[in-house]
């Protein structure tokens, strides 16, 4: 099949390993007794919808695969390992098996090369997938169904400035649509980020303490609040547009590009998302939203009006 491939969804799904400890899944080691339930109820929503939709494939762009020259994806047809949180060892220790739609990376990667970016395939079997990928792909589709495109993080904020990163991950996200399209898949796509990152720096006794769990101050929640409107109300642009300010102020990790590129992709929707849930994870601010293209009342193509 080929050539009439689409975006059935776009999801902001931050991968907090809270999230992960708290629903306590067999593939994970450690036990918890509750946790960070808003968010946790917030993806249990976005499930439901996901549920509701006919899709091959979720293509994930995750903050903590961090590719120092161009944009890699994972270019191997299943990994098996187990994935341990660098800062979070007590909370993760996650054993995970899962599949890549390679053919639609390849195309990805193929689309974005054409477009300027410098791409490329990841082939190394022993690979260890990293957590931001695995968690935002469980808390959305916990069966583990579906096989993923995982993108990695080019980190041109670092090198250049949040503006190059925004023009670079629109363009990857251009390059998604286009090999999703000319695939003929129906794809979910996931940024997986959180929004403001502020965030303590001791833990709790018990982790899932949640008298210990709030925004790490106003200021923070306030610019939380900003964006979720912007995302609420369809003005997508503008979400781009004050990204600058907002992740220098907030120290935000959509300064990976994850947003952008989800943005990108979904030729900067018009229509509001949907937003599932909000909560703090150790202070940082964290929302689950869906965008649905092909729902009734989406004029498709965007376009104000
Ligand atoms: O520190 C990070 O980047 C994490 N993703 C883990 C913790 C909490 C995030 O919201
Ligand atoms: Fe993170």
């Amino acid at each position: 099949m080929s050539g009439n491939g689409s975006i059935v969804a776009g999801c902001l799904a931050p991968h907090p390993p809270h999230l992960v400890y708290a629903e306590n899944p067999p593939q994970n080691e450690p036990r918890a007794e509750c946790g960070w339930e808003p968010l946790r109820w917030g993806y249990e929503r976005l499930r439901a919808q996901l549920d509701q939709l006919d899709f091959d494939v979720l293509v994930v762009h995750s903050p903590h695969w961090q590719t120092y020259i161009g944009t890699h994806l994972l270019g191997v047809p299943d990994f098996k390992s187990l994935s341990v949180d660098p800062v979070f060892p007590n909370l993760f220790r996650f054993q995970y098996e899962l599949s890549v739609d390679v053919e639609l990376a390849e195309a990805i990667h193929d689309e974005g090369r054409d477009a300027g970016l410098v791409m490329k395939m990841m082939r190394n079997p022993d690979f260890r997938v990293d957590y931001g990928t695995i968690v935002s792909c469980h808390m959305s589709r916990p069966a583990w169904d579906k096989p993923i495109v995982g993108i990695s993080s080019c980190r041109a904020t670092s090198y250049y400035s949040v503006e190059v990163m925004q023009e670079q991950a629109t363009e990857l996200g251009r390059a998604t649509l286009r090999a999703i399209e000319a695939t003929g898949r129906k794809a979910v796509l996931l940024s997986s980020n959180s929004l403001s990152h502020r965030h303590f720096t001791t833990e709790a006794p018990v982790p899932e303490d949640m008298s210990r769990e709030h925004i790490y101050h106003h200021g923070q929640y306030l610019w939380d609040m900003r964006m979720i409107e912007l995302i609420r109300a369809g003005r997508s642009r503008e979400l781009i547009d004050v990204m600058p300010e907002f992740i220098e102020q907030t120290v935000s990790e959509a300064d990976a590009g994850s947003l952008a590129w989800l943005m990108g992709a979904m030729d900067f929707p018009d229509y509001g998302g949907e937003l599932f849930g909000y909560g703090t994870v150790i202070g940082t601010g964290n929302a689950v939203v869906g965008w649905f293209p092909q729902r009734d009342g989406v004029a498709a193509g965007g376009g104000a009006s």
